[in-house]
């Protein structure tokens, strides 16, 4: 009897990445892949996010973690289409697969949205390897993380389009080198488009609207 091994789990998820991509250009809707480590402030930028783009475009979201539904509870008020993806429920993963990111499609009216964020879970590993079909990979990286980040996940780094450095408000009380961030940045991702934000006190969130608009209007054709 021949017993027959799953080989390439990146490739299939890949195949199903592709499927994704192609549905999202029928339907004519924009999705953004937010990653980072945990407590970077995903989910403080996508509250300020939705709240300031809510009113041109029709947004959904997709919450991954892997226990509890409080991040989806605190977008809830926005009154949009949230589907929380809890990846304790099978299995505890650290990342977010195709297939459940095209379960959760499949539970959207996508005739009636123009951009999904997708909230990947807190890891700077994982979420890296896995394409999920989306127009924009961004990762997100707080100050208080170091300049190192690039230099020691650089999949995650030179894989994503745009990075945003959060929690800028909190340099005067660090010793942070810009200078060294961007070196580690540009050995790993040269080019790179990188918008520095305070997603709680609104610095640079203008340019990160403008930037995500900007693409958004480039694909649905607004
Ligand atoms: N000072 C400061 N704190 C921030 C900023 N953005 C987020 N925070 C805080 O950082 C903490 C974590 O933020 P979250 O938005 O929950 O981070 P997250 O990336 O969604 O976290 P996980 O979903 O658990 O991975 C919260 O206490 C936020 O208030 C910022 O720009 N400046
Ligand atoms: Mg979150």
């Amino acid at each position: 009897m021949e017993i027959k091994i799953l080989q390439d789990i990146l490739k299939s998820n890949k195949d199903v990445a592709g499927e994704i991509r192609q549905m999202l250009r029928e339907k004519n809707v924009y999705m953004i892949d937010m990653m980072s480590s945990p407590g970077s402030g995903k989910t403080t930028l996508n509250d300020k996010i939705i709240g300031k783009l809510k009113e041109k475009y029709r947004i959904g979201v997709i919450e991954g973690d892997i226990k509890t539904t409080k991040d989806a509870e605190r977008l809830a008020k926005h009154d949009i289409p949230i589907i929380q993806i809890e990846t304790d429920r099978f299995g505890g993963d650290c990342h977010l697969e195709s297939t459940w990111i095209k379960k959760c499609l499949e539970g959207f009216d996508l005739d009636k949205l123009d951009l999904i964020i997708v909230e990947n879970i807190g890891n700077l590993v994982c979420p890296a390897e896995f394409e999920i079909g989306d127009d924009e990979r961004m990762v997100v990286l707080s100050v208080t993380e170091g300049e190192d980040k690039p230099a020691k996940y650089p999949l995650m780094f030179n894989t994503c389009r745009t990075m945003v450095l959060n929690k800028i408000d909190l340099l005067p009380y660090l010793d942070y080198s810009m200078d060294e961030l961007m070196k580690n940045l540009s050995n790993v991702n040269p080019g790179m488009k990188v918008i520095q934000v305070s997603a709680t006190k609104g610095d640079g969130m203008d340019e990160l609207i403008t930037h995500i608009s900007r693409n958004i209007d480039k694909k649905i054709g607004m």
